[in-house]
């Protein structure tokens, strides 16, 4: 039987190079996303080129009652999921917090925190009846740093940090594994999406260094989520060679 994993924001970056990376390696993949034509693009390239099953789901996490019926949904093949990767995320804005856009606060912490949280909640009955899973969350090294002007990016994901910590206390008695990965810079649509579609903004993190790509994250949840059934990877954090933290980068 081929193991079943789910992965939020699977349209693009980190999500949808894992996906790919899990199909490829015998998983039969749910993806989701609010970018219904990249599911269905995604969809036919697992089928066709890996000869995975794919099953999509349309859905924005930030809204509560869609989640739910979206994961209710779930056909019942495909209900015993074994992997629930919760990638779907992002930072809007780069302000001081005096300056600060409250859409943006909001569109953060509405994704990354009460997102994570809503679908973390509507798989769980289906790993708690089963008695095993495994829950990844992509955090970031800003989960564990702040730098200026990060202030909501970096307290969303400070959340990602305490909510994994937290997750892996209250189902230990469910045998549900809770890892967290913390990438560096990666060069995904994350730049392109933080400084609203300005290409040219979006370049410069990426300027004189090698960053992660989506498939050096990707890499790292198909080595978390394989490990033997007793042993559990807390926390994974990777960043470029050229990166040490969120304030030591060496470029050229
Ligand atoms: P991308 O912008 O390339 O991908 C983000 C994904 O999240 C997309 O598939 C997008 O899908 C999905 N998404 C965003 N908002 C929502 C929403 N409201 N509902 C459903 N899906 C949503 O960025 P990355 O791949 O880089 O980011 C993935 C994760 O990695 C994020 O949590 C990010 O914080 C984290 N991360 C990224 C780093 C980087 O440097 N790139 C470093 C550290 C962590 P769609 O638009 O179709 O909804
Ligand atoms: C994304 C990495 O350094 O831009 O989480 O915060 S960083």
């Amino acid at each position: 039987m081929n193991k079943i994993a789910l992965i939020t924001g699977a349209t693009a970056g980190i999500g949808k190079a894992t996906a790919l990376l899990l199909a490829e390696n015998s998983y039969n993949v749910i993806i989701t996303g609010r970018r219904q034509e990249l599911l269905d693009e995604m969809k036919k390239e697992i089928e066709v080129k890996h000869k995975r099953n794919a099953l999509s789901l349309c859905f924005d996490v930030r809204n509560q009652q869609e989640v739910e019926k979206a994961i209710g949904s779930i056909p019942s093949g495909w209900k015993n999921i074994d992997v629930l990767v919760n990638n779907a995320g992002l930072a809007v804005g780069l302000n001081p917090v005096q300056n600060g856009i409250i859409d943006d606060w909001e569109r953060m912490i509405d994704t990354n925190i009460k997102g994570l949280l809503y679908v973390t909640q509507s798989v769980l009955p289906i790993m708690i009846e089963r008695g095993k899973g495994h829950i990844v969350n992509i955090g970031s090294i800003a989960g564990v740093q702040v730098y200026e002007n990060g202030n909501v990016y970096c307290a969303s994901k400070h959340a990602v940090n305490a909510l994994s910590k937290g997750m892996r206390i209250d189902l230990l008695k469910h045998g549900i594994k809770v890892s967290e990965i913390r990438p560096g810079l990666a060069e995904t649509e994350f730049s392109i999406v933080r400084f609203k579609g300005d290409k040219e903004a979006a370049k410069k993190p990426y300027i004189g260094l090698q960053p992660l790509s989506g498939n050096d994250v990707a890499d790292a949840v198909l080595y978390v989520i394989t490990r033997p059934k007793h042993v559990n990877i807390n926390d994974l954090e990777i960043t470029p060679t050229t990166q040490a933290n969120s304030y030591y980068v060496f470029r050229k």
